[in-house]
């Protein structure tokens, strides 16, 4: 970069204003006085940009020369959150920006209120990859994200008549100026067709005649480190058609076919599936994850061959972590692309592909287990059912030989399932394929090696790990959170916690002073005032920012117990009815969250908690001391005015289904203190900031194992705790549905006859645990220096521990610094 250019590089107020203008003119063909919020957006975006390309190409350099190993996360969600204000931190421009702005008459908040952000995740799993290429970018390490460009992210969540009501995501239609597309990067990705074998050089190979071939295009976005001059790729692959496609070959000259197999290719990057549960064996679903396997894994072979001319020894040029096994497919996917495109012998092919994988599980919840049927994946991909054939063969021979006649053994071990109508389970295939194998959460790993994997555990103990999940600071406290930032900063003497968060530990001695109290609450206070603000502008409802604010935002599902939530909420309200002057702390209660759209009893549960709302809001008795609102859309950008003002964080899931959780994490370290199970992180979460400062509730996993097996029926708690059995009865009686009583009924009866994640199980321990927290409340000092000391003792949480822990323990990988 030359001199002239520091107007595309150049962090100085002046330089930003001039390059500001400059894109405004050149980019969008805009000038100042006539520029709306969204060009104003634009141009800021494109400065910003250009900062980040310039750290980009040093640091791909960088990279090239070092010959370090790269590691390749492969994730069929990001769930990135705007990137304005983040990227703005990272460069450390914010605040120059800021003034920059002001000084061109432009209102800041306004622009960074204009962006669309990319939701291309469900939740805790495409936000935790985000997390982590946050901290691999500001840790150097030489990374790069593979996924899906989806045209169509999650869906916009609208609540009519208290129902959720879904709105297509449609990001891209005013532009996305993060990404660089690159359309001389593509490579090709076959579906159906059948195999055939031919001989070469005395050898048989195999050959795959595709009936349709897809090209996947590369769309690259920067991601930069906070701090650092590294810039690391989000490379997102889009589906097309491929230019040279001779339809005719394929299509008989049918005009209306060829443009038929057009659309059909250009579908597989259509959507992201909303569903973060069921598995409909969708057809579409495994074609995306076969297509963006396939691309990335070309992308990497690309490299390196460009790079070492041979292929032998990829393994210690790349690591690839399989974000679950949405990219499963990608173990047999290389397997083919060394055997038949570069013709490798099986050997060394899998000496190669299970040395370079490794693999993370993040959920136990039996229906969201992937497998396809056969018949589906050969139909698909017949040379792919082949390829996991024989890798089954070959693996069950080892195990035959370990556990010497087992067959029972060897039935459960298998990568098909006999006895589901022919079913490959993709968790076997990653396993098999990885020479590393984790859990997100000490509870969770240890889960994984018990249930699950239990037989994969037993044959290979060493490839088991546990990283424990994290979140990034940058996001969660700095672009969320400013005010508690500036605070940080200044008991720290610098803002070197923002990097090692475990300095917080420094705040300590502060918890019991008096000065900082102030600063504490100060701090809280005007979180709590924007988001009554925002709450009030956006979604029509006031609130007291004096009252207790007890958040639960999260994925709608009923083992994450929002019905838990609710209840406890409709017990207090009749006791304040039934009472009318009883003393109780007087609470906002938030909800977010969507739920999946074809998952009724989610959908349910959100149409009671609106419900609830509707009546407690304006009953007059209650509504100084009760309220309840559901903050429609949650999602990343949304959630930002949440987590800096939130007093109690609601983590109630089912003991031992939440695989760890991250929303539980980015409440903690700003301040909020939780209630929760002992479940997932809230396990290690409580461990750090100590019981003392820490509302536990409810039955072990163990415990509720144990009820489950002596036979559970919840209606017999009913028939004990009165205020249980009223709450359920208020909710049958058509209070909250204008005299329905059929509306919530498949709910009641669900929870009397059933309920699978034993909320009625818990109910009481969890009544009992909010009293407390209600008189903890009354007492400022002593809440404030639970807050104080929960913030301190987050380090441990922070997605830069997680990231060590994958670097030593996993991908053995090390820092390459880029120099500017
Ligand atoms: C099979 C398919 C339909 C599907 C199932 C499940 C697609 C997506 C999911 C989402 C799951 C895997 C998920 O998001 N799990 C969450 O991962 C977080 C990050 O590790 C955890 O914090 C959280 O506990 C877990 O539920």
């Amino acid at each position: 970069v030359g001199e002239s250019d520091h107007i595309r590089t150049g962090l100085s107020k002046e330089q930003l204003k001039q390059a500001y203008i400059d894109n405004l003119f050149y980019l969008l063909g805009r000038f100042l006085e006539v520029a709306t919020p969204h060009d104003s957006y634009m141009a800021a975006a494109y400065t910003v940009r250009d900062r980040m390309l310039d750290r980009w190409i040093k640091t791909a350099r960088t990279y090239k020369a070092s010959q370090a190993r790269t590691v390749c996360y492969l994730s069929a969600e990001f769930l990135l959150g705007p990137h304005l204000a983040k990227n703005l931190i990272n460069l450390g421009i914010m605040e120059v920006s800021r003034e920059a702005g002001a000084e061109l008459g432009l209102d800041f908040e306004a622009i960074l209120e204009q962006e669309e952000e990319p939701g291309l995740g469900n939740g805790g799993l495409g936000r935790l990859a985000a997390c982590y290429l946050d901290s691999l970018a500001t840790l150097q390490i030489p990374a790069i994200g593979y996924g899906i460009r989806y045209e169509f992210g999650i869906f916009d969540q609208l609540i009519e008549d208290g129902w959720q009501v879904e709105k297509s995501d449609v990001w891209l239609r005013d532009g996305n100026p993060w990404e660089l597309p690159r359309p001389k990067l593509r490579f090709p990705v076959r579906f159906g067709g059948h195999t055939e074998t031919f001989q070469d050089d005395g050898r048989v190979r195999v050959r795959w005649i595709p009936d349709l071939v897809v090209e996947g295009r590369a769309y690259d976005t920067p991601i930069l480190g906070y701090g650092v001059s590294n810039a690391n790729l989000l490379r997102l692959w889009s589906a097309h058609a491929p230019e040279s496609f001779d339809f005719q070959a394929f299509n008989t000259g049918d005009y209306y076919g060829a443009v038929h197999a057009k659309v059909e290719a250009e579908t597989i990057s259509k959507v992201l599936y909303p569903n973060d549960e069921p598995q409909a064996g969708k057809e579409l679903r495994l074609k995306q994850q076969y297509f963006f396997a396939s691309c990335s894994l070309q992308d990497m072979i690309r490299l390196q061959l460009g790079a070492a001319g041979t292929l032998e020894g990829f393994h210690e040029k790349f690591v690839v972590q399989l974000n679950d096994t949405h990219p499963a497919i990608a173990v047999a996917e290389l397997m083919r692309l060394l055997i038949d495109e570069h013709r490798m012998d099986w050997e060394p092919a899998w000496e190669i592909t299970r040395r370079t994988f490794a693999f993370t599980n993040h959920t136990l919840l039996p229906e969201a287990l992937e497998t396809w049927t056969v018949a589906l994946f050969g139909r698909l991909l017949p040379r792919l059912l082949e390829i996991v054939y024989e890798i089954n063969r070959r693996f069950l021979d080892k195990v035959r030989m370990h556990f010497l006649g087992d067959e029972a053994r060897i039935a459960r071990m298998s990568l098909i399932d006999e006895g589901h109508g022919r079913r490959i389970r993709m968790a076997h295939l990653a396993t098999v394929g990885s020479f590393a194998i984790n859990g997100v959460a000490e509870m969770h790993s240890e889960l994984v090696k018990s249930t699950i994997l239990k037989d994969f555990h037993d044959l290979w103990p060493e490839r088991f790990h546990n990283v424990t999940n994290g979140v990034t600071p940058r996001r969660f406290i700095i672009v969320s959170n400013p005010r508690l930032a500036r605070l940080l900063t200044e008991c720290c003497g610098d803002d070197g916690w923002v990097r090692d968060m475990d300095r917080l530990r420094s705040l300590e001695p502060l918890a019991d002073d008096v000065g900082f109290h102030e600063d504490w609450r100060r701090m809280k206070t005007a979180a709590k005032r924007d988001l009554a603000d925002w709450l009030r502008r956006r979604v029509g409802v006031n609130v007291d920012p004096e009252t207790l604010f007890d958040v639960q935002v999260k994925r709608i599902h009923e083992y994450k117990r929002q019905h838990l939530n609710v209840l406890h909420i409709i017990t207090l309200y009749e006791r304040l009815k039934a009472e009318p002057n009883r003393d109780v702390a007087p609470r906002t209660f938030v909800f977010g969250g969507k739920a999946a759209p074809g998952y009724l009893m989610a959908k349910l549960i959100i149409k009671l908690i609106n419900s609830v709302a509707e009546v407690i809001n304006q009953d007059p008795q209650v509504n100084d001391r009760l309220r309840v609102v559901f903050m429609p859309d949650f999602n990343v950008k949304n959630a930002q005015h949440l987590y800096p003002a939130a007093d109690l964080s609601e983590q109630i899931s089912m003991a031992g289904k939440e695989a760890s959780g991250t929303g539980n994490m980015k409440f903690a370290m700003n301040g909020a203190l939780t209630i929760g199970t002992l479940d997932g992180a809230n396990v290690e979460i409580r461990e750090e900031v100590g019981d003392e400062n820490f509302f536990l509730f409810g039955h072990t996993a163990e415990q509720l194992q144990r009820l489950q097996a002596e036979g559970y029926r919840p209606w017999e708690i009913c028939n004990d705790r009165f205020e249980l059995r009223s709450a359920l009865d208020l909710i049958a009686s058509g209070l909250f549905s204008h005299g329905d009583k059929e509306l919530f009924r498949p709910l009641v009866e669900n929870l009397l006859y059933q309920d699978p994640f034993m909320v009625l199980a818990d109910y009481e321990l969890y009544l009992d645990r909010q009293t407390e927290v209600s008189h903890a409340w009354r007492d400022p000092k002593h809440w404030n220096r639970m807050s104080i000391l929960n913030v301190a003792r987050m380090g441990k949480f922070s997605s830069d521990r997680s990231i060590r822990d994958y670097c030593e323990r996993i991908w053995r990988v090390r820092p390459v610094p880029a120099e500017l």
